[in-house]
């Protein structure tokens, strides 16, 4: 039999979902692609920002509630704790650091899309809580779904922070969900952080801060094009401008062209065109309230079993468990 392989014209995701993004009209990039070595450091510098309240709302419903977190995670023949886009893991090290005090059995297994950011989490904690069994995982949050359900010895704690399901439309997000609640057995669960409708202001301040680290992350993506794909944007020719609809709940963050321009890639042989105050979309990051996140679980086959909070409600941690048990 002959075998004919499939052509694709592209190298890498990367260049055929720029190609696709800046074809497109209204223009998008992916906001996946923010996060290279240089994405992640301003990442971390965004959750350090007082204007970012995520991290230390999240951060005070850790510590508030330490204890009952712990407790609901541990089962008689101890743990798997995977956590999804473990970032630099501030906030999880609160958690840790209770389980491994409280001697509960547990394996933590990190799993992030940088590889970089885990070999960094994997060091501190040697020397933070040197108790903690760590084993990393490089890679996508689907790609690492498919693997979930290998780990079924016991009982598995799918954990994701930071409000990052924020960062996927609803559809998107349903399907996220699904994949994670395929890989569920009865006793498993998954705790999850929603940020929280609330004042635009304070989410529009959250997303336009004053020192422009904000701005520098979503022109990240220019600065990667140009170094990865010969692309010669100019950074100053576009700003940086942020929306949000307190109806649905979407902060949308786009890149509006200046000017007219045209713009090469060289490495796509594409020569783009943008009008003067034309877009690129680049992320949304949802807010939530109980109805959308019930909404989102039962879609999944989920149901939505306990839930913490700030005192504001600013911010939630919810736990859910499989609808069908
Ligand atoms: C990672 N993610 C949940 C952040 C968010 O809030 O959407 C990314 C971010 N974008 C701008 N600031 C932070």
């Amino acid at each position: 039999m002959k075998f004919t392989p499939t052509t694709t014209k592209y190298e890498t995701a990367f260049e055929e979902d720029v190609a696709k993004g800046l074809t497109n009209f209204p223009k998008y990039l992916l906001s996946k692609y923010i996060y290279d070595e240089k994405g992640d450091k301003l990442f971390q510098q965004i959750m350090n920002m007082p204007e970012y309240y995520l991290t230390n709302c999240e951060l005070g419903i850790l510590k508030k509630h330490t204890a009952s977190i712990a407790d609901s995670f541990n089962s008689e023949k101890g743990f798997d704790l995977i956590e999804l886009g473990a970032g630099d893991g501030k906030k999880t090290k609160v958690l840790l650091k209770h389980l491994v005090a409280k001697n509960y059995d547990f394996n933590y297994l990190p799993v992030d899309i940088s590889q970089h950011v885990l070999d960094e989490l994997e060091e501190a904690l040697k020397t933070e809580i040197p108790g903690v069994k760590i084993k990393t995982q490089q890679g996508t949050y689907f790609k690492t779904l498919e693997k979930l359900a290998d780990y079924n010895s016991r009982k598995k704690v799918i954990m994701v922070l930071g409000s990052n399901i924020g960062n996927l439309l609803h559809e998107k997000a349903i399907d996220f969900l699904k994949n994670i609640c395929q890989a569920m057995s009865e006793e498993d669960m998954l705790f999850m952080g929603f940020d929280q409708k609330k004042s635009p202001q304070q989410i529009l301040d959250a997303y336009n801060d004053p020192h422009g680290i904000t701005e520098a992350f979503n022109k990240n993506l220019l600065v990667r094009m140009n170094s990865e794909l010969d692309a010669d944007f100019n950074t100053d020719d576009f700003k940086h401008w942020e929306t949000y609809n307190p109806e649905s709940g979407t902060a949308s963050s786009y890149l509006v062209s200046k000017k007219e321009q045209q713009v090469k890639i060289n490495k796509l042989g594409l020569n783009i065109h943008f009008d003067a105050w034309e877009t690129i979309h680049t992320e949304i990051s949802q807010k939530y309230d109980d109805h959308i996140v019930q909404w989102l679980a039962k879609e999944a086959g989920l149901k939505v079993t306990e839930e913490f909070s700030d005192s504001e409600n600013c911010y939630k941690n919810y736990i859910f468990r499989r609808k069908d048990f």
